[in-house]
């Protein structure tokens, strides 16, 4: 039985581990499935709600991104994705923040600048195995996808406001792992390949890409990953909303 990968196309985690995969020259079937879906079909098949999952060619079944790099790696020890100047434990608390507190900001942000420009979800079918739909049938099922995938990523206008402000914070700690040598080494790594396609996500977000341009973290990740086919065009998310005026003392 050929080992199977199953994914969401253009989630990020899923990203990961067809990196790591193609690293270790391990030959998989992918299963797109249908965003939104997930859920239901990973609870079943994994029983966990998300992607990415494998079914190694052994029969094991692991699910979330991490667990599978691990796993991968007790199969194909080599190229290691834990060996580097850093050390693995600097490499394992990278991967860790890349998965626990990084991994779920551009869903997020993704998911309200579609709210806000449905049609721009009709680009990011590029690369899918499934026939692209017409622009008009995106934003049609956008009415059922957009409620689902805002609920099941907490959208809300002060998440992504506070997402927006910490982001560049967040930035700079990726550009500190690499300063560090944690990130951007010879071979790419387990937290190379967490946090790259974090970023990669972010740069299709026009509002979002000037924070990453002409950083470390951006050199950083266009190493390893192609630059997004699609993107988000400016004006849909919160970035440049004036504060309010102050109010002038009467004269
Ligand atoms: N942090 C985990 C979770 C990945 C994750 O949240 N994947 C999203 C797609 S990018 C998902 O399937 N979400 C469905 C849900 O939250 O129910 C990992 O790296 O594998």
């Amino acid at each position: 039985m050929a080992t199977r990968l199953y994914v969401v196309h253009g989630s990020h985690p899923c990203q990961t581990v067809e990196k790591a995969l193609d690293l270790k020259g391990v030959a998989y079937k992918k299963v797109e499935l249908p965003a939104s879906t997930q859920p239901l079909v990973m609870k079943l098949l994994f029983g966990g709600r998300t992607v990415p999952g494998i079914k190694f060619d052994d029969g094991v079944k692991v699910q979330g991104s991490r667990a599978i790099l691990r796993a991968l790696e007790d199969r194909v020890p080599t190229p290691s994705l834990y060996e580097g100047s850093a050390g693995a434990e600097a490499i394992l608390e990278a991967e860790r923040w890349g998965d626990e507190v990084f991994q779920s900001i551009p869903r997020r942000l993704l998911w309200e600048a579609f709210t806000k420009d449905r049609a721009a979800m009709y680009g990011f079918q590029e690369g899918a195995r499934s026939p692209k739909l017409p622009k008009p049938v995106v934003v049609a099922a956008s009415y059922a996808v957009l409620p689902i995938e805002r609920k099941m990523n907490d959208v809300d206008d002060a998440g992504v406001r506070a997402d927006l402000a910490a982001l560049p914070g967040l930035l700079d700690q990726v550009d500190t792992y690499i300063a560090d040598g944690v990130l951007d080494g010879e071979q790419p790594n387990a937290a190379d390949l967490q946090i790259a396609p974090t970023i990669r996500l972010l740069y299709a977000l026009d509002d979002v890409r000037p924070l990453i341009a002409g950083r470390p973290a951006e050199a950083f990740t266009f190493r390893w990953f192609d630059r997004p086919v699609a993107s988000v065009p400016a004006g849909a998310l919160p970035v440049h909303t004036a504060a309010p005026a102050a109010t002038l003392p009467a004269t």
